[in-house]
């Protein structure tokens, strides 16, 4: 038995499934989970002493690498003055003004613990805000596990095909609509129904849920369009694309901009944070000084902030586009070794993020994106995690470049893949 095949079974007679999050199981691809003891840089390790090239990056929070040196420094230096507060610090204006100064779309910003936390809040105040209850989402998009869009989620929730979950009441995704990403034909005829009654539509700018699926020319002005003509607030959930896709998020990249924005993962630096932001009109409804109420006890913890406000101070002066090519000419590489091998490759990318989809045909929605053939995928990770390439463990996911990847990590992974059987 392996150091993780044992910690495994330990952690299952206590944790259900033995993960703090489903996806973590690897179920999906057949294989147990890692267990890991330390991450440097583009590196991980698991505790049976394997050194992996990281494209997990825990789910795209490590855009910087792991454990880098200032966010480090700086939370040593925090962790001097203490873990928690409860009371407002420093810090949060000092992340809360870099957030507010990258994104156009948000004049003000709160702090949560999760990217979850943030969509539901941001549901919460956009129902708040234009007294509609109906709000539409995107079959493939996943928004966190709140009730009311675990109504057919990607992520997780797609790769263990639960479409919707035992325990969310009907009656709760009875105000949440569906339509196709990429398919404004859909939006029309819902709001044409609908629309007086629609508080939101929330949508991926860039939709990382049902492995990488780009927005096709048009769809997102459309949504912006529509949205006015309507009086629907746009709430563009930026969890994996803010400050990830540019330093301004996918609203800076597609320059749209949305009425609020839900955030995550970078923001928190690798700690947990969550954020959701917005037009000042809309954000001065939230408690206290507006009527629609929301709380928690961590949020905008000093430890938090710190790692946060250093990872995005950082990141400000890194080149994008570098990282950009350099990911682009990683993962069109991969597609060529793959295809050589006459396995079927479709691939979507975009800035430091790609995702390999075992079919011939374009992805552009979720029905698409489930052709992908999952057993290719199986043989494709565990091939690639037995050469020390650790990619998320799904096909229903992205893998995430870092500032901290480089020629030799690159070089590494291509040398794996040619390597592959299928
Ligand atoms: P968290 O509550 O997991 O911090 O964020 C939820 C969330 C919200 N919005 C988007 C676009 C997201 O991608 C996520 C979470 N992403 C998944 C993986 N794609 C997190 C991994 C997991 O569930 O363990």
């Amino acid at each position: 038995m392996t150091i993780s095949g044992d910690l495994f079974e330990q952690a299952r007679k206590i944790i259900p499934g033995g993960v703090n999050s489903p996806v973590r199981t690897c179920a999906g691809v057949g294989a147990d989970p890692l267990f890991i003891s330390k991450a440097n840089g583009a590196y991980i390790h698991s505790e049976d002493g394997h050194k992996m090239v990281d494209y997990v990056m825990s789910w795209g929070p490590m855009l910087l690498g792991h454990n880098h040196p200032k966010v480090k420094k700086a939370l040593h230096e925090a962790l001097d003055r203490g873990t928690s507060f409860g009371a407002p610090c420093q810090p949060e204006i000092d992340l809360a003004g870099l957030i507010v100064d990258a994104l156009p779309g948000v004049d003000m910003v709160r702090m949560v613990n999760s990217g979850t936390e943030a969509t539901m809040s941001a549901l919460r105040l956009s129902r708040g805000y234009t007294g509609r209850s109906l709000v539409l989402k995107f079959t493939g998009c996943y928004h966190g596990h709140v009730d009311a869009f675990l109504a057919s989620a990607g992520s997780g929730a797609a790769t263990l095909c639960i479409p919707g979950t035992p325990g969310v009441p009907q009656e709760v995704v009875a105000n949440t609509l569906l339509a196709d990403y990429n398919n404004l034909e859909q939006v029309r005829e819902i709001f044409a129904k609908h629309g007086q009654d629609i508080a939101a539509i929330f949508v991926e700018p860039v939709a990382g849920n049902m492995g990488l699926v780009l927005p096709q020319e048009g769809f997102l002005q459309g949504l912006r369009d529509i949205a006015n003509e309507y009086g629907s607030l746009l709430v563009f959930d930026e969890v994996i694309t803010g400050f990830r896709v540019s330093y301004s998020g996918a609203q800076g990249y597609y320059n749209i901009i949305p009425d609020m924005t839900c955030l995550g993962k970078i923001i928190g630096g690798g700690l947990p944070v969550g954020a959701y932001g917005g037009k000042k009109e809309i954000m001065d409804r939230i408690a206290p000084c507006g009527d629609v109420y929301q709380a928690g006890t961590l949020s905008g913890n000093p430890l938090a902030m710190t790692a946060g406000y250093y990872t995005l101070k950082t990141l400000k002066e890194m080149d994008y586009d570098q990282l950009a090519a350099d990911t682009g000419s990683l993962a069109e590489s991969l597609k060529d070794i793959l295809i050589e091998k006459g396995v079927p490759v479709s691939l979507n990318t975009i800035s430091s993020i790609f995702t390999l989809f075992f079919t011939d045909d374009e992805v552009h929605d979720f029905d698409s994106a489930k052709k992908s053939d999952q057993h290719l995928f199986k043989k494709f990770y565990n091939q690639m995690r037995d050469q020390g390439i650790y990619l998320a463990p799904s096909g229903f996911e992205c893998a995430f470049n870092s500032f901290a990847h480089g020629s030799d990590e690159w070089e590494k992974t291509l040398e794996a893949a040619r390597k592959l059987k299928f």
